[in-house]
């Protein structure tokens, strides 16, 4: 609580402790005062990691008043906010970001220099804060970037894991995962405020009784329970003051958790149910977009899901706010599926703890909550058995059971008779047992619903909830993905930022369609020469941090081909391992002379889930077909393959500025929207891909012509699918995939053992649910018009910039408007 002389309303109060000044001197002193008396050493004596951790806490000096002011704002302002609630957050490090948001970078470099340290030494120490998957997580970092720099209110809401992603590395060409502790050298970046903490309950059963005014009441009398101790995060904006929090919820034992059985004398076991407890902000889940239906997972999700809403309740509203009014104070984006236990949540507090009547309650829980999917596969929509969420939170499923009888009341009236339709639509389904369809659960709850690209949105609509979008139209929208152009173009390529601002200025960094200025740039010879220099420069760059940090060489004067993202088999990374392998065997063949390749280095990236058993046997093969290319010398200098260990954001943000070609290849209707796609296209590489997510938005875009389009369209998919897809038919038709494909079962990659990679090629020649080798004909056609492009070094570099200026479109700056627009209904503060 606040001292006597501090009440809440006294000037001192109100006045934020002011900030460093913004001078080489003023920081200097700063940094040197965190080194001293935050950590105890002397300059002279510091570690790496002292001089980092100093460093952040210096640049969070700088934001710590505008947060301050921000938070007054906001509430003074009784301003909407939007709560963003999502699983996981990809953030990427934190210090380059906090820098360039403070415009602190030239300061921080000259006031380390007169410390005798490097800066770019500093950044290099920070670990990532790998909360996320992929796509997904990585989409809700840009976004709260996006909100903070247009001075939207927004609060964060997700988890702080103890480790994040998995580290992967090699041995033998097989992934072997090894914790990421990314917590073990410090955080800097994080305000614990245990002050804060909030109780979350579990299990038991519920009590029906009758109230005084003969209103029946239902209590819910849990098991168990832990802590959840909130964890803030600056989310600065670009150079414009405001500085979002983002939340991230940690879970502990409560004191009444384990004293109980501390008093009955088994010190042992109390101690035990303390680590019980913190299991569940313990690790993030490695399945990207499949889920794995754990009963840990669940606890997650209404982990932070019920420290959420009753934070957002208690500490973000005024005393005696009225919650029917709730909607003009809040409303809570579910970041997929994995948040939606928050709908029944707040059914639950405003029925149990505020005396709502049902009807009261939904009308504000409907009114606060929108969804927003992310796949199209099946696999990927989370259903929780009926018993697993009975056993942990039986009062969210009496609420759950209750919204689903007064939805198919609705469903009936809508069509009567049609009692197939309530079928398909009940939130419950019995199959293969009975369990809760978190998507229509969201669906049925929410505002609005939006996919997350114009052809996901459709599918989403026509194929995933048709009778969903039947019976409500108008609460189905899209809101394309977008990326944003801070991290991803400012700060990962400052080189081509340089070029571009020498001649468009900078206003393009917070008003990304500026780029079209570019256009007439296009035609202007020092443009195009400076702007194939910094792709060089960027080049070096990775040359160089690949040698260090895995002993690649990259060969000079390549295509830079580069795939990466998570391993899935719809992505369809065998496609682009096809291609490289019919190459090689056209040379070993000698159909193709070495000399008449474009030469040509690939890149992959990816982690596959740990327990999925064919996405690890596909990177064993990658690794296992690089081996054996770059150790032919019938192929030096003219075809490499690169698959560094541990893709993540950082990595990324000096991979995609280096690439000339991006490599978008899912099979059409699979992948929702992708973002690398967009970040690819920004930093000038030319993308060759199906008409797929995103990338119908990016072709129309940056033009047919700047733009290497294959393989079969979503409805030539779905009509091969119902004809009835054969992928043995492609493989004795086609040459080039018999040779491929037979050239791995020959051993050649396995030190002839002809059976390692048959799960691989006996999935592709047998089953191929992602018609890889419908497409391969389509692909290498497209891959021969790459290199006619890229002969013509001009040419391509033009392709190149016209990617850049016609990119705008994919801010997520422009995101956040369509969302605020279509579905929030909120504005900036500005
Ligand atoms: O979300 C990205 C999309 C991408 C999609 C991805 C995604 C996950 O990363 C995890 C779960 C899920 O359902 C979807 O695969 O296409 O770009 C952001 O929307």
């Amino acid at each position: 609580g606040y001292g006597p002389a501090f009440s809440p309303t006294h000037p001192l109060a109100l006045a934020p402790v002011g900030s460093p000044p913004h001078s080489v001197d003023g920081f200097v002193a700063a940094f040197l005062a965190e080194l001293n008396t935050k950590q105890g050493v002397a300059l002279s004596h510091s570690s790496t990691n002292a001089q980092y951790l100093a460093l952040a806490g210096t640049v969070r000096q700088y934001l710590m008043a505008r947060w301050l002011e921000t938070s007054r704002k906001t509430h003074e302002a009784k301003a909407k906010t939007v709560g963003y609630l999502s699983a996981e957050y990809l953030l990427g490090r934190q210090l380059g970001n906090a820098l360039m948001a403070s415009d602190l970078n030239e300061i921080a470099e000259k006031g380390l220099a007169q410390c005798g340290i490097d800066l770019t030494t500093l950044r290099n120490q920070e670990v990532e804060p790998g909360l996320g998957n992929g796509g997904l997580g990585r989409l809700a970092a840009c976004f709260i970037d996006s909100l903070a720099t247009m001075d939207v209110p927004c609060i964060g809401y997700g988890i702080r894991y103890e480790y994040g992603i998995f580290r992967q590395t090699f041995v033998d060409g097989r992934q072997v995962e090894q914790p990421d502790t990314w917590l073990a050298l410090g955080s800097p970046w994080e305000f614990p405020h245990p002050d804060e903490s909030v109780q979350v309950n579990f299990g038991g059963y519920t009590e029906k009784s009758v109230d005084a005014d003969g209103r029946e009441k239902t209590t819910w009398v849990p098991s168990w329970n832990v802590l959840g101790v909130p964890y803030n995060y600056m989310v600065p904006g670009y150079l414009n003051g405001r500085v979002n929090p983002l939340r991230l919820w940690s879970a502990q034992a409560t004191k009444a958790f384990d004293l109980s059985i501390f008093n009955a004398g088994d010190y042992a076991e109390a101690v035990r149910a303390q680590t019980f407890a913190e299991n569940i902000s313990k690790v993030l889940y490695p399945e990207d977009s499949t889920p794995q239906g754990k009963e840990l997972r669940l606890q997650q999700q209404y982990f932070f899901v019920a420290c959420s809403l009753r934070d957002f309740l208690d500490h973000e509203l005024e005393e005696g706010f009225d919650l029917h009014d709730l909607p003009s104070r809040i409303i809570f984006q579910l970041n997929d599926t994995h948040p939606v236990i928050a709908v029944p949540e707040l059914m639950r507090i405003l029925m149990d703890e505020r005396g709502f009547d049902w009807e009261e309650a939904w009308e504000v829980t409907h009114q606060c909550f929108a969804y927003t999917c992310h796949t199209l596969l099946p696999e990927a929509l989370e259903v929780w058995s009926t018993d697993l969420l009975g056993r942990l939170l039986p009062r969210h499923l009496e609420i759950i059971y209750g919204i689903n009888d007064r939805f198919l009341a609705e469903v009936r009236e809508a069509f009567p008779g049609d009692e197939l339709r309530a079928g398909r639509m009940s939130i419950i389904t019995e199959y293969p047992e009975r369990g809760v369809r978190m998507a229509y659960l969201a669906t049925v709850a929410a505002t609005k619903v939006n996919g997350v690209a114009e052809l996901h949105s459709q599918l989403l609509r026509d194929k995933v909830l048709p009778d969903f979008s039947a019976l409500w139209p108008e609460r189905f929208t899209n809101v394309t993905n977008g990326v944003t152009p801070r991290r991803f173009l400012k700060m990962a390529n400052p080189k081509l930022s340089d070029v571009i601002c020498d001649a468009i200025g900078s206003g393009w960094v917070t008003d990304l369609e500026r780029l079209k200025e570019l256009e007439t740039y296009a035609l202007d010879d020092d443009f195009l020469a400076a702007f194939r220099e910094a792709k060089d420069w960027n080049k070096r760059r990775l040359t160089t941090l690949l040698r260090n940090r895995d002993g690649i060489d990259l060969p000079d004067g390549h295509l830079l081909d580069v795939m990466v993202k998570r391993l899935h088999e719809y992505k369809r990374q065998t496609l682009k391992l096809l291609h490289v392998v019919s190459l090689y065997e056209q040379v070993l063949s000698g159909k193709l002379a070495p000399a008449d390749l474009t030469p040509r280095t690939v890149v992959f990236g990816a982690k596959a889930a740990p327990g999925y058993r064919m996405a690890k046997d596909i990177i064993h093969l990658i690794n296992r077909v690089a081996r054996t290319v770059n150790a032919d010398p019938c192929l030096e200098g003219r075809l490499k393959v690169a698959f560094p260990a541990n893709y993540n954001v950082t990595l990324a943000e000096k991979l995609i500025p280096a690439a000339d070609l991006s490599e978008q290849i899912s099979l059409a209707g699979m992948e929702a929207s992708g973002t690398g796609n967009m970040k690819f296209a920004l930093n000038g590489a030319l993308t060759i891909g199906t008409d797929d997510g995103a990338n119908v938005e990016i072709r129309r875009l940056v033009g047919d012509e700047h733009f290497f389009l294959f393989g079969m369209s979503e409805p030539e998919v779905a009509a091969l699918g119902a004809r009835g897809y054969d992928p043995g038919a492609y493989y004795q038709g086609n040459a080039a995939i018999r040779a491929a494909i037979d050239l791995i079962n020959s051993g050649i990659f396995s030190d002839g053992d002809r059976g390692m990679f048959e799960s691989v090629t006996m999935s592709l020649t047998h089953h191929d649910r992602f018609m890889a080798l419908a497409d391969f004909e389509s692909y290498v056609a497209a891959q021969a018009r790459v290199e006619e492009r890229y002969a013509d070094q001009e040419s391509w570099t033009r392709s190149a910039v016209l990617n850049v200026a016609r990119s705008g479109y994919f801010s997520s700056d422009r995101s956040m408007r369509d969302y605020l627009r279509r579905i929030w209904h909120t504005q900036p503060m500005l």
